[in-house]
């Protein structure tokens, strides 16, 4: 009867000392995933956003590259709930109070305007962000079509992000039909 109890006790120490390696293996584990996600070094641009045109919006854009592929995060605040249209303008220059100075939408390639990803599109054309009751709303995209800091005709550095009043119908040329300009930004180069 005791000899069973130690022989019990013998494979419960080792199943414990299993569970325990397998806990520290995954407790460091996703520390060092997270690190590649969250750590500042991997934004490589910023714009952020202000009002235009009389709204009160606000919001950030960051650009971050992960080998040639470059993710943008946008996300705004104190806009009315629905569907705005968001782009990369060729201007980075928000000085105008209505945004147009920010000029027309960034088309290096030279083709139409349409819906990201279908036909012929805007390198600036990314789509419509979606603004929920509380006036929030977060878009993101991830491409190879653009660098940062290259100083290339891809570069999306010194370009602007302009967010609008609609919805950008992906049809309407040159520009969707996304209405006036309510949140401007520069994209700049980050630390
Ligand atoms: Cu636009
Ligand atoms: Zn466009």
């Amino acid at each position: 009867m005791k000899k069973n109890l130690l022989i019990f006790a013998t494979k419960a120490s080792f199943f414990l000392l299993i569970c325990v390696s397998l806990a520290l293996v995954g407790c460091e584990r996703i520390p060092q995933q997270t690190d590649v996600i969250l750590t500042s070094s991997t934004i490589r641009a910023i714009a952020i956003i202000g009002p235009a045109s009389d709204s009160i919006v606000t919001g950030t854009a960051t650009f971050t590259q992960n080998g040639a592929q470059i993710t943008v995060l946008i996300d705004i605040q104190n806009a009315s709930a629905g569907s705005h249209g968001v782009h990369i303008h060729e201007n980075g220059d928000c000085s105008s109070p209505d945004g147009k100075s920010a000029g027309g939408h960034w088309n290096p390639t030279d083709v139409a305007h349409g819906k990201w990803g279908v036909g012929e599109y805007h390198l600036g054309d990314l789509g419509n962000i979606t603004v929920g009751e509380d006036g929030t709303g977060s878009f993101e995209l991830t491409t190879d079509l653009w660098e940062i800091g290259t100083g290339s005709d891809i570069d999306v550095v010194g370009k602007g992000i302009i967010v609008h009043a609609d919805a950008d119908d992906f049809t309407s040329q040159p520009s969707g039909n996304a209405g006036a300009r309510i949140g401007c930004g520069v994209i700049m180069l980050a630390e």
